[in-house]
């Protein structure tokens, strides 16, 4: 489907959930708030509910009161809005305000997205679920302010790598153009999402760089963060966001892999995938049960951490 039939589903529905996926981080949050403002722009009532709150790496965006994680309290709404979640499940414990006659809009750029709205817009080749809703704002006439560029701009940097990754298109820099005229400091957004790091964290990145080994010729990297690393620097698990680039980053890798054992995971292993240039990752991650996209994805597999490891890395070889 195409984003027409989200037009008119927009048009349509008038008080609505705008829902993303666990482990909120720029593209979900910044697609969600800039879905909010264009809904009340267009005269819509709009909350954001999610699993958690987001990570104090993004304290600086001052959104944490407007986002509800009590799923048990009550909401009137006609639709949910789905921003890029590839699966249902990714949506956590906000599945339980799903109802059968209500209508999910599913908005997504993930290109193994499972099609699991009323309505799904789903395209693989936007950088980010935030270059679609930017489409949304021009198809639907709605002027972009700062607040909602400032929205835009965090969800198209975050998922591009700052510019950098293959899905980054003359239309992401356009559109980032566009923005940056709304009064944007490119400057100050990059600082508060790269330059606020406690000395715990860059600590932990020590730790987390001290475990990088390669394989298969150098074409693989990979490392590791262990419970007992985040518990004795007293840090939350979202702090491990990004180290992965570092073992992508040596030269001749063409896979990174992070395994990470999270002290809430109860026995599972989350691992997140890298890639440069053709090989594949979302294929790698779908082998156990994850997704996401061809340069970037993941999955989560019960077990050890060290058992873990040999397992999926022994599969990764093979699939290079
Ligand atoms: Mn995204």
């Amino acid at each position: 489907m195409s984003i027409e039939k989200t037009i008119e589903a927009i048009r349509k529905f008038n008080k609505y959930i705008i829902v993303s996926h666990i482990g909120p981080e720029g593209d979900s949050i910044g697609s969600q708030f800039a879905f909010k403002i264009l809904l009340e722009k267009l005269g819509k009532k709009a909350v954001v509910v999610n699993d958690a709150k987001p990570p104090s790496q993004y304290d600086f965006l001052d959104v944490n009161d407007d986002i509800i994680t009590n799923v048990n309290k009550k909401i009137d709404y006609e639709a949910i809005a789905v921003l890029d979640c590839p699966v249902i499940k990714r949506i956590g414990k906000v599945e339980r305000y799903i109802k059968k006659d209500k209508a999910i809009i599913n908005v997504d750029h993930h290109i193994s997205n499972s099609e699991f709205g009323s309505v799904n817009w789903v395209e693989p080749y936007m950088s980010s679920c935030g270059e679609m809703v930017y489409n949304l704002y021009k198809a639907l006439k709605v002027p972009i302010n700062y607040r909602s560029a400032f929205f835009l701009y965090l969800a198209i940097v975050m998922d591009t790598g700052s510019f950098a990754y293959e899905n980054t298109s003359p239309d992401t820099h356009a559109i980032a153009s566009e923005l940056i005229k709304k009064g944007l400091r490119p400057d100050h957004i990059f600082q508060a999402i790269y330059e606020s790091k406690t000395l715990s964290e860059v600590n932990l990145l020590k730790e987390a760089l001290s475990t990088i080994k390669t394989a298969e010729g150098g074409k693989l990297a990979y490392m590791h963060v262990s419970k007992s690393m985040l518990k004795s620097l007293k840090l939350p698990e979202e702090t491990t966001e990004g180290l992965i680039n570092y073992a992508r980053s040596i030269r001749g890798t063409k896979a990174a892999i992070i395994f990470l054992e999270k002290p809430s995971g109860r026995g599972n292993i989350d691992i997140s995938f890298r890639s440069k240039g053709e090989v594949d990752v979302d294929k790698i991650a779908s082998l156990f049960g994850g997704g996401g996209h061809k340069n970037a994805s993941g999955c989560v597999v019960k077990g050890k951490l060290k058992d873990v490891m040999k397992h999926v890395l022994k599969t990764v070889a093979r699939n290079l």
